[in-house]
């Protein structure tokens, strides 16, 4: 990694703005001073890194976009894109708890909260003092949110939550919980739920072969007495939780071209030093092709991620063009780590190189934040007008 060179073969950096330079720049140095001599060690150890926390702050990965008044980097989108793309080239597991610290806890608090609870969490979840984590999946409710069966009882002076998220990103650390639940009305809310509560509980899943750097847990409440300001007042319907979707769909299609970079500029060099039959790898026809394809899907990724961005700030992205960014773009870099595994022969399986890290990682990146498949509707129902769900 130290060598790493960023594929720009469009010159897309001519499009950047200094700042957008700057931001990207800064998050690229710390990725490589504090992320990439650690984390397979991490990773094989199954241990998220703690240690990295005040880095990923001090970058701005904690709220890149929520305003400086509550803590937040105050950026734009496009800046925003740029360091989950970096922290991904890292990996996709420290992506991860960022894209869930910044777009799935403090985007809700933020826009869907009162101004009390804004300056209650932001700032503390700014700087990593609070880590939050994001409860919709269900163990029986993944693609199919809406059917979530997690409740929550008006007792007058306080609600009383009930029920279990599985698959939660950052769960056993988490200090607060952005959950969203069904009141008697069978209702979505959003519900800030604070670690101490009794009855709150967030037990690891272990064994994953994938994002082994992330800590992956569950989030279990038994009559949870959840004070009533800690209710999201501002927005409730399933458009609330998809809404913060939108907004981690945006990153990791960013990040995602992270990962991408990272296993072409590994297979790139790795093929040029390799010797085989007399001659580097890199002189195959067979080895070129792969190369060649990498860099123009990378190219076509960054074209795509930019544009997004463009719209994004312009506040014109509509939910289908995030899922087709998601898809593409993860199923992209996904296809690119197999491909420069390959490339780098047996030396391609070793924790020596971090492409088969990349490759597991993004079996869960294809899977989270909307099914690879489940985004492909998503763009057949925009199309067509004509829903394929159920
Ligand atoms: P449907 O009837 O289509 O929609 C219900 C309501 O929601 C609105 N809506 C959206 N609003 C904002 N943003 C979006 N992207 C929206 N998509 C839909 C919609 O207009 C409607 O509003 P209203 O007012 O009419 O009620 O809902 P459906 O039940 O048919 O399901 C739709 C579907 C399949 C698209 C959706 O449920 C879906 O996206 N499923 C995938 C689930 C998913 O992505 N889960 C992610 C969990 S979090 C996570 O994985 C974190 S990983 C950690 C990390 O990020 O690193
Ligand atoms: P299912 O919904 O059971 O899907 C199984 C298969 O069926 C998929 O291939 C899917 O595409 C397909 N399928 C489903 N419905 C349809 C349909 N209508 N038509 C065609 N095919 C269909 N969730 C959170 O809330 N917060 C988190 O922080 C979080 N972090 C995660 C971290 C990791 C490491 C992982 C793996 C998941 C995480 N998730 C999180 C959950 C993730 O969002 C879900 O796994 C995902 O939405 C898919 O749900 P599921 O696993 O229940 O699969």
């Amino acid at each position: 990694t130290d060598l790493f060179q960023a594929p720009d073969y469009y010159n897309i950096d001519d499009l950047l703005t200094e700042e957008h330079l700057m931001v990207r720049n800064a998050a690229r140095d710390w990725v490589k001073k504090d992320v990439s001599p650690i984390i397979e060690e991490a990773a094989q150890k199954a241990e998220f890194p703690k240690s990295i926390l005040g880095g990923l702050a001090e970058i701005g990965a904690f709220g890149p976009y929520i305003p400086v008044e509550y803590g937040g980097a105050g950026l734009d989108q496009i800046s925003y894109g740029l360091i989950m793309q970096e922290i991904e080239r890292g990996d996709s597991g420290v992506r991860s708890t960022a894209s869930v610290q910044s777009s799935l806890v403090m985007y809700p608090i933020w826009k869907y909260g009162n101004e009390e609870q804004r300056k209650k969490y932001l700032p503390k979840l700014a700087t990593g003092e609070f880590m939050g984590s994001f409860g919709l999946t269900e163990p029986d409710h993944g693609s199919n949110p809406g059917g979530m069966t997690t409740n929550f009882k008006d007792k007058g002076d306080h609600y009383l939550l009930n029920g279990a998220k599985m698959w939660i990103s950052n769960s056993p650390f988490c200090d607060i919980a952005v959950v969203w639940a069904k009141n008697e009305e069978g209702r979505i809310h959003g519900l800030i739920v604070e670690r101490g509560m009794e009855g709150f509980s967030t037990p690891e899943t272990h064994n994953k072969w994938s994002l082994r750097a992330s800590s992956t847990g569950e989030l279990i409440f038994q009559d949870v007495k959840v004070p009533k300001e800690n209710l999201l007042p501002n927005k409730s319907g399933l458009g609330a939780p998809l809404g913060c979707l939108d907004s981690a769909r945006f990153g990791i299609s960013w990040g995602a071209i992270g990962a991408a970079m990272d296993c072409y500029d590994t297979a790139l060099r790795y093929s040029k030093e390799r010797i085989q039959f007399g001659q580097p790898i890199a002189g195959f026809q067979l080895q070129q092709k792969k190369l060649a394809e990498m860099i123009t899907e990378i190219t076509k990724a960054q074209l795509m991620a930019l544009r997004l961005g463009q719209l994004k700030n312009e506040d014109k992205a509509t939910s289908a063009q995030i899922s087709m960014a998601k898809r593409n773009n993860v199923d992209m870099a996904i296809n690119i780590a197999r491909e420069a595994r390959q490339m780098l022969g047996g030396m391609g399986i070793t924790g020596e190189y971090s492409i088969m890290r990349h490759m597991m990682n993004l079996e869960s990146v294809i899977t989270y934040e909307g099914t690879h498949d489940i985004h492909l509707l998503i763009t057949g129902l925009d199309v067509t007008g004509i829903s394929a769900f159920k």
